[in-house]
């Protein structure tokens, strides 16, 4: 089975990260399991930290300055592509997305480029979310699919693997996004470079502990990266 680098962005998440990585290691498959902390107030970096003591598997970056989702990927990937590892898995921490999968995704990557959980698939679903939540993602759908023409289902999921060799192809210290538009600017150059896409079914669930960081500023600028993005290539096209 190829071997995956698991990079756990968080901020805030002490009430989920030690269930969440006790699970993933209860696969006992071979993996680094990264979790990238934005010096998180509630104590998450300080609980990995001891976890990583008695366990080498387990890393951690401490980010310190701007905060975001999105820099806290790419800097994770970033450390990935260093590791000798086959391919890089990303999931939230907040126990949405289920550590069962992982095998399917490993069994998956042997013959993709990138595999993406979908919970719009035959056998994937969303337990838990509130209708408005529901329609935003819905909405996000469409409205991707028109500006950038993504082909998959489940666009705006951040539970994902990737080959090794496909993230080190994208140029990824060239990425510009600082919040979640990152699993969007990471998609739409997958699909730039033609990679083989394979999606499969997940059950996602809303968040138990913790609070999202999801807010109506984050939101405005999902919906205005997208025409970003767009632009930035039809003007690159005609140069
Ligand atoms: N490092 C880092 N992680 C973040 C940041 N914002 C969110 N996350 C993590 O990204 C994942 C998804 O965030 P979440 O708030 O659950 O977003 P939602 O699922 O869209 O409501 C979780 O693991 C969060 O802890 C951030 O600013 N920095
Ligand atoms: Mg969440």
């Amino acid at each position: 089975m190829l071997k995956p680098l698991i990079m756990i962005p968080t901020y805030n998440e002490a009430e989920n990260i030690k269930i969440l990585i006790n699970e993933i290691l209860s696969l006992a498959i071979n993996c680094i399991i990264l979790v990238v902390d934005d010096n998180s107030l509630d104590g998450t970096g300080d609980i990995v930290d001891k976890l990583s003591k008695t366990n080498a598997q387990i890393r951690i970056i401490h980010r310190k300055g701007k905060r975001g989702r999105g820099i806290a990927g790419i800097e994770g990937m970033l450390y990935a592509l260093k590791e000798n590892i086959d391919c890089i898995i990303e999931m939230d921490a907040d126990l949405s997305h289920d550590p069962s999968c992982i095998p399917t995704f490993l069994k998956e990557i042997e013959h993709h480029d990138v595999v993406i959980g979908s919970r719009c698939i035959e056998n994937g679903t969303e337990e838990g979310r509130t209708l408005v939540r529901k329609y935003i993602s819905m909405l996000a759908h469409i409205y991707l699919k028109i500006v950038l023409g993504f082909k998959v289902t489940d666009s705006s999921s951040g539970y994902r693997c990737f080959r090794k060799s496909t993230l080190a192809s994208l140029g990824l210290d060239r990425f510009v996004s600082v919040g979640p538009t990152i699993v969007t600017e990471i998609l739409y150059a997958v699909y730039q470079n033609k990679f083989s896409i394979k999606e499969i079914p997940i059950v996602f669930k809303n968040r138990k502990f913790g609070r999202s960081k999801l807010n109506y500023r984050i939101l405005l600028k999902s919906l205005l990266f997208p025409l970003r993005l767009r632009l930035k290539s039809i003007l690159g096209r005609n140069k």
